[in-house]
Parts: structure tokens; sequence; C-alpha cells
């Protein structure tokens, strides 16, 4: 097999954002590698320049994953916009720029699908970055995630740094947001399945229409994706990280329901949002590269609703 492109074996790796749901993951995989993970015990301010350039200079890691991020479902990047925009624009600039400044030439960024047009080509392509207006529920936050690729191709071509961008589609797992309004769907439909199971309700009411499709990555596949791509890429294009395959809302919730064991019925509420009509991603470039995600979607719901029974917020 040919050497990695960045040999990890000795690396001190810092996973901005360890307590989320992506940088939880990323450091439960980077265990199972030879390198030293870093992770900010002080809570550090990403948003603030000089704590984050005094910090990064001061442990100097060998390489920077990003995931740290303000985050959210549909209603909470509509209701904080402000916060969703300034948050994630401060975290991307401030990173970058510290990594540069200490000579840091590993960095990888992390997007969201929602960088894409509202309306584009399925699947979606790298290339479709930028043909298009975006989806008006999440451009704020969209705005930040394409400001952070931007960031990384222009440290990459002014200064020769090897920094790069991974874009997941929706993701879900252990140590997700449960909460009932600012939650992403997946989160949400399992806290709505599981409290209509205990109260013995006729149905569960999803939002919107039902009809949008969306593509769902377990985040412990993502960290071995990004695992992978730290090692194994070095471009100026981003790399889009999903399943290749998507689902409709309704048929999500009635396989949730499924697996939490509520047998009650589906009820819609037009008034809320139904933001893109669908978002699937082309995973052609990381397939071509060599990696695959392994957890099916209703292995994954399942693991995520035993995370959910484990933890504080079971009513
Ligand atoms: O996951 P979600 O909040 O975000 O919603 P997006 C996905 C779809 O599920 C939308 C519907 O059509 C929602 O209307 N939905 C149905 C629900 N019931 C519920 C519910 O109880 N809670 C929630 N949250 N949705 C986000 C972006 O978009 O995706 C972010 O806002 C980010 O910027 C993230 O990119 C990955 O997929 O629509």
């Amino acid at each position: 097999m040919a050497a990695p492109h960045f040999d990890l074996n000795s690396k001190r790796v810092f996973v901005a954002g360890h307590r989320g749901m992506v940088g939880s993951a990323l450091a439960r995989r980077l265990e199972r590698e030879e390198c030293e993970v870093l992770t900010a015990d002080r809570r550090i301010d990403l948003r603030n320049q000089s704590a984050t350039r005094a910090w990064i200079a001061e442990n100097r890691p060998d390489a920077i994953i990003l995931a740290a991020a303000k985050v959210g479902g549909i209603l909470a990047n509509d209701s904080y916009r402000a916060d969703f925009l300034y948050d994630n624009l401060m975290i991307a600039a401030n990173v970058a720029e510290a990594a540069h400044r200490t000579d840091i030439d590993r960095l990888l960024f992390l997007g969201s699908s929602c960088i894409y047009p509202k309306v584009a080509g399925q699947p979606m392509a790298e290339d479709a970055l930028l043909t298009g207006p975006l989806e008006p529920t999440n451009e704020w936050y969209a705005i930040a995630k394409i400001a952070g690729i931007k960031l990384t191709q222009a440290y990459r071509r002014q200064h020769g740094r090897d920094y790069i961008s991974a874009m997941p589609t929706n993701l879900y797992g252990p140590g997700d947001n449960y909460h009932p309004e600012d939650s992403h769907v997946l989160p949400a439909l399992i806290r709505k399945a599981h409290e209509a199971k205990k109260a013995g309700a006729e149905a569960i009411t999803i939002w919107g229409s039902g009809t949008p499709k969306r593509e769902f990555l377990h985040v412990d596949d993502l960290a071995d994706a990004l695992v992978f791509l730290l090692k194994a890429y070095s471009g100026a294009e981003h790399v889009n990280v999903g399943v290749g395959e998507d689902i409709a809302i309704a048929d999500l919730a009635a396989l949730v329901c499924e697996v939490v064991g509520f047998d009650g019925g589906i009820e819609t509420d037009p008034s809320k949002p139904d933001g893109a009509p669908r978002k699937l991603l082309d995973c052609s470039k990381l397939t071509a590269l060599g990696w695959r995600p392994t957890i099916s979607l209703r292995e994954g719901i399942a693991d995520a609703y035993n995370d959910f029974l484990s933890g504080e917020v079971r009513a």
C-alpha cells in the first residue's frame, strides 16, 4: 500500500470541539491511531482571536481538525441567524489564521451539505458550490461554512499550506442534541417517538410536509472518513462525505417509530418549514479515494436511541 500523504504516527492532533457530537466521535476514532489527541481542557473560546492564537501557539499541534461549530436544526438556523453567521465565521477565521501563524501545516475544516444551492441537480457534486441561491432558512450558517472552505483554499494558494475541507451530509449519533426545538430532525424524532410511547399517545407530529428528502450519516462513519481524509487527501477542492442514498422525512419518521417501538400514527405540521426539498451528496470523489460508510440507517438509529436512553434528557 502507498505511504499516506500525512502520516499520523507520533503526531499531535488537536480536535477543536471535542465535547460536541463530531469532536467526541473523532476523539474516539483517533484512539485507534498512533497519535496523541490534544483537546482544550480549559474551554477556549474559538470566537476570540487572541485566546485562539495563544492556545494554538502554546500547544503547537502537528494537525488540527476543526469540529467546533455552532449547529442546530432548521428552526435554530432560522431563529439565531446572527449567532450562526458570526460564531462560525469567527471560529473558522481564527483557527485558520492561528494555525498558519504558528506554522501548522495540516488543517481539516468541516462544513455541511447546506453550502450547496437550494435547488441543485441531485446528487450534488463538489462543483455545485456557488452555482445558485442558498436555502434561506440556513444561508447564514452556509455562508460561514463557504467562507471556511475559501479560507482553506486561500491559505493553500497564498501560503502553500496543506489545508483541506470536508462537507458531511446530515449527521446523527451518540452525543446528539435532543432539544425539542433546536435539534436536527433525527434526534427530534427519537425524542418524539420515545415520549409518545411512554405517554401512550395516539400520534407524533412531524414538521413540514414530510416530503423533503435527507441523507443521514452516522457520526462514527464520519469520524472514520475524516481520519481517512486527514491521512490520504491533499487538494484545494472540498470533499463530500455521505452515504449515497436519502429518505423522505415521513419514511424516516416511520423507521424511527419502528426502532423505538411506537406504533401510533404520524401527523404533519405544515406551519413549520420544509427547507431544501432534497440534498443528496455525490460522494464519488471520496469513493474513488477508497472510503465507504459501514453503518446502516436502521442500525445507526438503534445506536442513537440507546444513546438517548442513557442520557440526561430521558423524560
Ligand atoms: O434536520 P433539520 O432540522 O435540518 O430538518 P435541515 C430536516 C427536515 O426534517 C426538514 C423536517 O424538512 C424539517 O421540516 N422535520 C420534521 C423536522 N420534523 C422535525 C422535527 O421535529 N425537528 C426538526 N429539526 N426537523 C439543517 C440546516 O437543515 O441541516 C443546517 O439548517 C445544517 O444548516 C443541517 O446544514 C445539517 O436538513 O433542513
